[in-house]
């Protein structure tokens, strides 16, 4: 099978293009004699632009063409022949992607919104052709400047994934089993920890026809016990659930493989706070997994009141509890819950 390589922070090298020279000459031509300056100047260089493009999903390709050059600008030319200006160099990158100046770790734009375009290396202005020093006491002007450089820059593209509801959760509780489920994504599923390598967004819709409404689902790889001291895949899949307002919290309630659910619950909720301590403030659901399995019935019971949370009880294998699940998620990504 073939898999595509999710990339979602790359550095590149953006060079503008450079100024073309200014020209130094003079007219020539035959009956006309002492013709005076006539260079042209150079063109302007071409800049580097990076702009939010909804058909493109990742950073691979920048991955692979991390030096990225705009178009120079040509050099001037006799007869006043202004240079070509260079060619902007356009980027196409996925929506949610964050732009920092790798210098000084200075965020430059956070494209969002489709179509948001950010400069990220000036192209160099052209130089002047010699008319310039042209006055009336200066009827012979040597006199041109050379372009000026393009900009270059090393920038970093962080892509956030821009979904409503983030799933959290241990590996295998059935975080892509729940996504396949409720949305139109078909992550892979198996029973064994860390199967989703990669983040992956799902649209639910809820309603139908005209009726219908619809919002975003990111799963991530599964968090572990110091996930943030880089254990199982680390947070840094976190970053994606960063712009999410609402998450859902998948705990595996049957405890399978002696694991106690109340105990996974606190575990995320401390890798949360780790990572960052105001995800804990976002609209929270705890989505009770699993609950077709034998144990799940005595734990949910314990769970309420240990956690006192308020987990909503599913089976992604039966379908149980599902339907609900979706209004309940709208409600909250549309605060009214
Ligand atoms: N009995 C039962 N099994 C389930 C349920 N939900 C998921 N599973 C099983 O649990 C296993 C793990 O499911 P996944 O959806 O891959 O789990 P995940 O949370 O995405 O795991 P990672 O990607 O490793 O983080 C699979 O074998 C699923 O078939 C459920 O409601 N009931
Ligand atoms: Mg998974």
């Amino acid at each position: 099978m073939k898999t595509r390589k999710f990339v979602d922070s790359v550095v590149i090298h953006a060079a503008g293009g450079n100024g073309g020279n200014g020209c130094l000459c003079f007219r020539r031509e035959k009956y006309v004699p002492k013709g005076g300056p006539d260079g042209g100047d150079g063109g302007h260089g071409g800049s580097v632009i990076l702009r939010a493009d909804l058909n493109t999903d990742s950073l691979i390709s920048l991955f692979f063409n991390p030096l990225q050059r705009a178009e120079k600008g040509q050099h001037g030319m006799g007869k006043r022949m202004h240079g070509k200006n260079g060619q902007d160099l356009v980027i196409p990158v996925p929506c949610g992607t964050e732009i920092r100046d790798l210098s000084n770790d200075q965020l430059l734009s956070d494209l969002i919104d489709p179509g948001t375009e950010v400069r990220i290396a000036r192209g160099g202005r052209g130089g002047l052709g010699n008319p310039h020093w042209q006055t009336s006491t200066h009827q012979t002007p040597y006199e041109h400047t050379d372009g000026e450089l393009g900009e270059e820059k090393n920038i970093r593209l962080d892509l956030k994934l821009l979904a409503d509801v983030g799933l959290v959760g241990f590996p295998n509780a059935g975080k892509s089993s729940l996504l396949s489920k409720i949305s139109n994504a078909h992550p892979k599923i198996a029973p064994y920890a860390f199967t989703t390598l990669n983040p992956i967004i799902g649209t639910v819709k809820v309603g139908e026809d005209f009726e219908a409404v619809s919002y975003t689902v990111a799963d991530i790889p599964g968090l572990v016990k110091d996930a943030h001291k880089g254990v199982g895949l680390g947070d840094r899949f976190l970053r994606h659930i960063e712009r999410s307002s609402c998450l859902a919290i998948v705990i595996d309630m049957n405890g399978t493989e002696g694991r106690d659910p109340v105990e996974d619950y606190r575990v995320l909720q401390n890798e949360l706070k780790f990572y960052r301590e105001d995800l804990l403030q976002r609209s929270t659901l705890v989505v009770a997994n699993k609950m077709d399995l034998p144990e799940a019935k005595d734990n949910l019971a314990r769970f309420r009141k240990e956690t006192k949370t308020k987990p909503l009880p599913v089976s992604t294998e039966t379908g149980a509890g599902l339907d609900l699940l979706k209004t309940r998620l709208l409600q909250i990504v549309r605060h009214e819950a």
